[in-house]
């Protein structure tokens, strides 16, 4: 909706009405079009203002509404009809102006942003582009390569930057209405003509066609195969040859392309998906909007390996005051410079002061006494960290929360160390902490609400993607790597390299394949935790098959790499070859193909040659199968939690909506057909045996991932 109301005698002014962010839907479109006849109309109008309700000018189209029936004018003729109106129309933009309502203002013939307002075409992130005329109108104001940058990274611009670019024309620190209002009335009267984007030529470039290949590169390299990018970079390019209805009619095109695509259905799957993880819910019925959070002033990062570390910033950053302990005195110095350092690039990169002043230092457990929260993140070994939760249970005050940054040991265990288990829950930071998007809030049986709810308000300051999980080994992300990479040392086993499974992996989207990945983990890490597991030690029965523990089949592959000295990036030799210890650049190493052909050899098995669809199928649908049984265990409430835990921790490209979003995409029958397929091929892999969830999913004619969740409840009420 729209709302018309005259100020100042002679000025109309319109306000956007659509809570929260005033997104343009069908009935907000019917009331500008209808609002800006009236002003254009009345002859005691002589100048428009158009702004938002609620200190928010606009979030862009109703994203909601993407995937229906289209109803309501388009928004195209619309800003058209702004631009082409021949009395003053100025945008006055507090809070934001995204995607459509940068557009909209972009029709408008000047704009003035309250100077805390962030204004940018995020279209992108949502497989899409700015196609209401942004894609031809931003590059005719501000150029081609700032158009360029901003479309095809969809960044939010401070009001400051937007004002250096010259999107906009002013920024106040006052009432934006009312420095509108004022500034409107200067101009009345006048002719608009210049200030109408869409009639202005593109400034031109001598060496187009070499800015636009060297941009196209870029993106196509860093988009691993996401289309929209693609095609921004096109729409722009449009924008810079053609004149500006034909520009329009590639732009309409273009957006055609991707508003059907399965990838822009992902990525605004993936929007909704990362919203939806806030209100979260316990099965002891426990839930976000019922579960009071505690104010944290002070916390307390006990252990300063890599984890703490950037635990420590995180919290610095977030302005909670720290005390950082380490009772090893070498270790402690070296955090110390560490935590400062990482602090002042940060602070040198947004131009503001570090806040040094909010860490402090000690070497004893007695300083987190008087914390409101402690954040345990010493060596993961449980009988280290059962002690150290047994002595902060007795030293800190009562009503601390305990949180331990464990990858997957019980938490529950933990908590019976305490005196009050309620106050106990994981908080699973993803290397390096204080980047990382992700952390999983680990409840135990016996976490209280308040302590789920204090962990997740804690993460979400910290500018975390928080996704409340339920305590198991490995939780939801570890949990469901486990048969991931179980698979792909299997494909070793029979014949594949690890250049042909990240080869596969990345060309489906990741960052980084399995085996790239684990050598820049540290192969040791897994090592220590099947050790750990009994798995592999000196303690497995003699005559033991070795390629059998625990009555399933598994694949020493990466022990025998480990007890070479091989832990990957760190040593300069894992499965790759790196040309130092600490190298980065994988190369393929012929002692590793020699090494597996003598494996296969000892154990007489033949090499098969193993096609791209067999690696992607066996690596993600085991892996996904995991994900079912996760949701089925009720460690996970709703395959958003799984999806935001994979793309915001685990590399999971986007664009693919994250692994239950994909399985729903290539359709759950199919998956359960090939788990079947490959489980009848291995039936000693208990993993590829398709879960009770996928089939009954399947059974009730596999209905979209958004109505999993009726699936899953219907399921457990029968228990
Ligand atoms: C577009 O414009 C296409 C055009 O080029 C042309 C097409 C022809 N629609 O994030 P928050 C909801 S594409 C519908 O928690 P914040 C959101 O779901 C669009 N709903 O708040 C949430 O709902 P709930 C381009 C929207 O303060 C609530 O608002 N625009 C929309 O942290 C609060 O959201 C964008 O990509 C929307 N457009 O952040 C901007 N936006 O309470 C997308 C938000 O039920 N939006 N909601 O969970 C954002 O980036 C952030 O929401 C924003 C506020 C920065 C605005």
């Amino acid at each position: 909706m729209a709302q018309y109301s005259r100020v100042a005698g002679s000025v109309a002014l319109i306000t956007l009405q659509n809570p929260p962010v005033n997104a343009l839907s069908a009935a907000v479109r019917q009331g500008i079009v209808d609002t800006v006849e009236r002003a254009l109309r009345d002859p005691e109008v002589n100048s428009v203002v158009i702004c938002g309700q609620n200190g928010k000018f606009c979030g862009g189209a109703d994203i909601k509404e993407f995937g229906r029936q289209m109803s309501g004018p388009p928004l195209v003729p619309m800003i058209h009809a702004i631009e082409a109106g021949h009395k003053p129309m100025v945008a006055a933009i507090e809070g934001v102006a995204l995607g459509g309502g940068l557009e909209l203002a972009l029709g408008c013939h000047y704009r003035i942003a309250h100077s805390k307002a962030r204004l940018g075409l995020p279209e992108v992130s949502l497989g899409l582009l700015p196609a209401a005329g942004g894609s031809q109108r931003l590059p005719r104001l501000i150029g081609v390569p700032a158009a360029l940058d901003l479309i095809t990274t969809g960044r939010h611009v401070t009001a400051a930057e937007a004002l250096k670019l010259g999107i906009v024309d002013q920024v106040t620190d006052h009432n934006t209405v009312d420095v509108a209002v004022k500034f409107v009335q200067s101009v009345a009267g006048q002719s608009m003509d210049s200030r109408r984007l869409s009639t202005r030529p593109c400034p031109s470039l001598p060496n187009l066609d070499a800015v636009f290949e060297g941009v196209m590169q870029r993106v196509r390299q860093s988009a691993r195969g996401a289309i929209a990018p693609v095609a921004c970079v096109q729409a722009v390019r449009a924008a810079a040859t053609l004149p500006y209805p034909q520009g329009m009619e590639r732009e309409k095109e273009l957006m055609g392309t991707l508003f059907t695509s399965g990838q822009a259905r992902a990525l605004q799957y993936c929007f909704f998906a990362q919203r939806a993880v806030g209100k979260w819910s316990l099965p002891s019925g426990a839930r976000w909007d019922t579960s009071k959070a505690m104010p944290i002033s002070k916390a307390a990062v006990i252990g300063l390996g890599t984890m703490g570390r950037g635990i420590t910033v995180a919290l610095a950053q977030t302005g909670v005051s720290v005390v950082a302990v380490d009772t090893q005195e070498r270790q402690l110095a070296e955090a110390k410079q560490a935590v400062s350092g990482m602090l002042e690039r940060m602070a040198q990169k947004r131009g503001s002061a570090p806040p040094l002043g909010l860490v402090h230092y000690s070497n004893n457990l007695q300083a987190a006494a008087d914390a409101d929260l402690v954040i345990e993140a010493v060596f993961e070994d449980m009988a280290l960290k059962e002690s150290v939760f047994q002595q902060l249970s007795a030293i800190c005050k009562p009503g601390t929360f305990l949180c331990t940054n464990t990858s997957g040991l019980d938490v529950d265990r933990l908590a019976s160390h305490t005196r009050r288990p309620e106050l106990v829950v994981g908080m699973h930071f993803f290397a390096p902490a204080h980047v990382m998007k992700l952390l999983e809030v680990v409840c135990g049986p016996r976490s209280s609400p308040e302590a789920v709810a204090t962990a997740m308000q804690l993460g979400k300051k910290m500018g975390k993607v928080s996704v409340a999980v339920g305590n198991c080994p490995g939780f939801v992300g570890n949990r469901m790597l486990k048969p991931y990479v179980e698979q792909a040392n299997f494909l070793l086993e029979e014949g594949a390299t690890p250049e042909l499974v990240d080869q596969v992996l990345e060309d489906f989207g990741f960052a980084m394949g399995v085996f790239r990945m684990s050598d820049l983990s540290g192969l040791d890490v897994g090592w220590r935790i099947r050790k750990a597991d009994k798995l592999t030690d000196p303690s497995v029965p003699a005559g033991q098959p070795v390629r059998v523990r625990q009555g399933r089949r598994y694949s020493p592959l990466a022990d025998l790499i480990c007890e070479q000295g091989r832990f990957g990036q760190k040593t300069g030799q894992g499965w790759y070859h790196y040309d130092k210890p600490g190298g980065r650049v994988a190369r393929s190493d012929p002692w590793l193909h020699s090494f597996l052909e003598e494996y296969r050899a000892r154990h007489g098995l033949v090499a098969r040659h193993i096609d791209h669809q067999e690696v992607l199928e066996r690596c993600l649908y085991v892996l996904i199968n995991e994900g079912f049984r996760i949701l089925d265990d009720g460690i996970a409430a709703g395959p958003e939690d799984i999806d935001a835990i994979y793309v915001f921790g685990y590399g999971w490209p986007r664009h693919r909506g994250g692994p239950m979003f994909y399985a729903s995409m290539v359709g759950l029958a199919r998956v359960l057909e090939r788990l079947e397929h490959y489980h009848q091929a291995h039936p000693d892999v208990p993993h590829l045996q398709p879960c009770r969830l996928l089939r009954r999913l399947v059974a009730s004619g596999s209905p979209p991932v958004q109505r999993w969740r009726e699936v899953i409840k219907r399921l457990h009420s029968q228990l």
